[in-house]
């Protein structure tokens, strides 16, 4: 039997961090999530980039272009989509979630997905570095096992 999963012993590649700015309270956590399990996981600083963009919505056209250039080996999208009392909610996050998949569907750059999508600002607030974890720091880390995963695969 051949088994083939991630490591995070070698993470030493190219990570593009592209973040909506909307409910940035809430985002900058996320951001800084990310960038302490990169950095702990052994990514140097020189090889992360952070791509600020207005709101979730943007983030697949920013990561496609991103994924277009080259020169990396993942992306991390980070952004905060919370409820509102008008459907917006509902495009905002459908629109980014099948987006950024067709963008590493099409391009075989692995995009991790660290966008919350919730009802509340509490439920933000629990996912962005307090009680539910740090859903910043989660998307890193599958972009680590992705790319090692990928590199396996002899991507
Ligand atoms: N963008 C977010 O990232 N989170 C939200 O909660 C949000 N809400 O609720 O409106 C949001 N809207 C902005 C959207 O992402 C675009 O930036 C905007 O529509 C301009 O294209």
């Amino acid at each position: 039997m051949q088994m083939i999963e991630g490591n995070f012993t070698d993470a030493d590649g190219r990570y593009v961090i592209v973040v909506g700015r909307f409910n940035q309270f809430v985002v900058d956590s996320l951001v800084e999530g990310a960038l302490d399990t990169l950095v702990r996981h052994g990514v140097n600083e020189d090889n992360i980039t952070v791509i600020r963009v207005p709101g979730a919505y943007e983030i697949p056209l920013a990561a496609q272009a991103v994924a277009e250039r080259g020169e990396v080996d993942a992306i991390i999208a980070l952004g905060a989509v919370i409820r509102g009392s008008t459907p917006h909610f509902d495009y905002v996050a459908g629109e980014l979630a099948g987006g950024l998949n067709k963008v590493q569907l099409d391009t075989g750059l692995p995009c991790a997905f660290g966008v919350l999508t919730v009802d509340t600002i509490e439920q933000a607030i629990e996912r962005a570095g307090t009680k539910a974890g740090n859903k910043g720091s989660d998307a890193a880390l599958a972009a680590i096992e992705m790319v090692s995963i990928l590199r396996q695969l002899g991507e």
